[in-house]
Order: C-alpha cells, then sequence, then structure tokens
C-alpha cells in the first residue's frame, strides 16, 4: 500500500504477504456484492469466485469499506457480513474517500476497486460488467467514472464485455478516445456480458494470458499510463442469446426513465429489474460470466508475477 494510505487501510494478511513475495493477487469489486445481485447468491457467489482464483494458485483480495477502513481483501466472515450489510454505499472515484471520512460502508465499483488496487500493488481485476455510456446518454451525460478510470489507472480490469443496459458503440468510442485498450480474449467480437457476442468487432484480440501480461509489460516499458479491459465471453453454455434480452432491457429502460432513476442508481436499478424480469436466470448467467472471469484474472496475475 501507498506509505500515504496506509494509515487507513487493512491488507488482509494473506494478500500483503503474496504481495511482498512477488505471488500473484487478484482484486475483486464488491458493488456487484452490495448493490449488483440479491442476498444470499451474492454471497455464495463472492466465496466461490475467491476460491476460484485460490484453486488457479493465486491470491483473491475482495476490496471494500467497512466502517471506514479500506479492506484489500476480506475475510470469509467480512465477506458474508458485507454481503447482508443494509444501506451500504455505492462507491466510485468521488466518494471512495468520503466514506473513508466518514466511517461508512460501501461497495467499490470498477473505478474505486481499481484505484484501491493499484495503491496495493495489484495489477488484475476480475469483474463481471463495467460501467459505460448508457444508452441515451446524448440527453442524460450518463457515463460511468469506470471508462475515465480506467484510462488512468494502471490495472487489466477482466470482465465479460459491457452489458447490454449500456450504449456499446458508444462506449466502446469513448473508450478508444481515451487511449484504452479493449482486448477480446480469444475472440474478434466484442461480448455482450449475458451473451458471448455483441454486434461490434473486439478492436484488439489475444488469445493467451501470457500475451495480455505481455502487452500490459510493454505499455509500462513504454510510459503508456493506464488501464486495460480485457473482454473474456461468457462460456456458451451460460449465456443468454441478445435477441432473449433486448425485450427486458428495453422494458427496464423505459421504467428507469418514467421513475425519473438517475445518477448511480440507474444501474442497480436496470439490474433488479432485469433479474425480475427474466425470473433469475440472468442471475444464474451473471454469476458464471463472473466465476469465468476470475480464472482468466488468476492466469494473467500468475504470468505477471
Ligand atoms: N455491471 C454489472 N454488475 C455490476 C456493475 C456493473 O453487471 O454490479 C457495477 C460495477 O461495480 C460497476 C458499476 O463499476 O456498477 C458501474 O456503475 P455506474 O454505471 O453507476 O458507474
Ligand atoms: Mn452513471
Amino acid at each position: 500500500m501507498t506509505e500515504i494510505a496506509r494509515p487507513f487501510t487493512d491488507v488482509f494478511p494473506p494478500v500483503a504477504a503474496a504481495l511482498a513475495e512477488g505471488r500473484p493477487v487478484v482484486a475483486l469489486e464488491s458493488t456487484i456484492v452490495t448493490h449488483g445481485m440479491p442476498f444470499p447468491q451474492n454471497a455464495r457467489m463472492a466465496a466461490r469466485v475467491e476460491a476460484i482464483i485460490r484453486e488457479e494458485g493465486a491470491v483473491p483480495a475482495t476490496i471494500a469499506v467497512v466502517d471506514g477502513r479500506l479492506k484489500v481483501g476480506l475475510s470469509d466472515a467480512e465477506l458474508e457480513a458485507l454481503a447482508q450489510a443494509g444501506g451500504a454505499m455505492k462507491l466510485s472515484r468521488a466518494d471512495l474517500a468520503f466514506a473513508i471520512a466518514e466511517g461508512r460502508t460501501g461497495g467499490t465499483t470498477v473505478a474505486a476497486t481499481m484505484i484501491a488496487a493499484a495503491a496495493a500493488g495489484i495489477g488484475v481485476f476480475a469483474t463481471g460488467g463495467i460501467g459505460g455510456v448508457h444508452k441515451g446518454a446524448e440527453t442524460s451525460f450518463d457515463i460511468s467514472a469506470d471508462l475515465d478510470e480506467l484510462a488512468r489507472t494502471p490495472v487489466i480490469v477482466v470482465c465479460a464485455g459491457a452489458k447490454a443496459i449500456l450504449d456499446i458503440e458508444k462506449t466502446l468510442e469513448v473508450l478508444e478516445t481515451r487511449g484504452v485498450p479493449v482486448v477480446g480474449y480469444g475472440t474478434d467480437v466484442m461480448p455482450a456480458f449475458w451473451s458471448s457476442r455483441s454486434p461490434f468487432a473486439a478492436p484488439l484480440r489475444l488469445d493467451s494470458a501470457a500475451a495480455i501480461a505481455r502487452f500490459q509489460k510493454t505499455r509500462a516499458a513504454l510510459g503508456v499510463t493506464g488501464g486495460m479491459l480485457v473482454a473474456n465471453p461468457v462460456p456458451a453454455a451460460a449465456e443468454i442469446p441478445e435477441a432473449e434480452m433486448a425485450g427486458h432491457i428495453q422494458t427496464a429502460q423505459r421504467e428507469a426513465v418514467d421513475r425519473r432513476v438517475t445518477g448511480k442508481a440507474v444501474t442497480p436499478f436496470l439490474l433488479a429489474r432485469i433479474l425480475e424480469l427474466t425470473g433469475g436466470r440472468s442471475l444464474e448467467t451473471n454469476i458464471a460470466l463472473v466465476e469465468n472471469n476470475a480464472r482468466l484474472a488468476a492466469r494473467i496475475a500468475a504470468a505477471l508475477a
């Protein structure tokens, strides 16, 4: 952990030991736990994802703010408690420090998790989907802080693409403008979270964890700062075809506009409605793709170590 962040940070001992010895560590976000999935599935998912990372020989570090402490790695009991915490904040770059200063508890988004991971010296992070440019952003201006964070903070983020609740094409355009490499893992097309394919090309393609590690090391050597987005398609057995999701997404979207849901409430609202509209099926897919991303992230971390 950077010296100045140390007084309010708790690095979980197994994470601290792995970092000190140069062994692979994978960061995990916690907004997916506090706002992305209901209890108890969120708790089960979080524990299973950590287990997968350990199976792959890496150490998981779930990042969160608990009672004002920035946690880099949680014990099983702390993770279970966070999964049931009422009133947790959803923390991004704007309010990560607020929660720490005010002694609050919150899940960290992709942006806030990247900040904490980089400060702790963790270079790889697994999640489900990133935030991006929302549909209708031309009037709402709703563009996730995740995209700016990817541009500035040197962490590899492994995701299953951008959700179809976002405008994938505009999300890719913003990432290109901000100089963020988007790498399709073993695919030429951008995956779309619940579906393995979107109508859009993946800007770059790599087929191994070693190649991804080499690319990031080369960027660093050239002084090219910032993160990288790895888009890992959901396993075929778990996917829901895009056409099937389109109607549900449209319904949830319309409700969000009608109810004037804005700001950071938008993504959790859409996720919860889509879960209801698919009768829980979207959640199964969500869990499968996070597990798949955790496995790849552990292999990238091993290749970087
Ligand atoms: N996408 C998901 N599940 C999630 C999120 C995104 O499939 O839980 C969360 C992530 O933490 C992401 C955040 O960083 O939502 C983006 O929120 P916003 O759009 O408000 O920036
Ligand atoms: Mn937003």
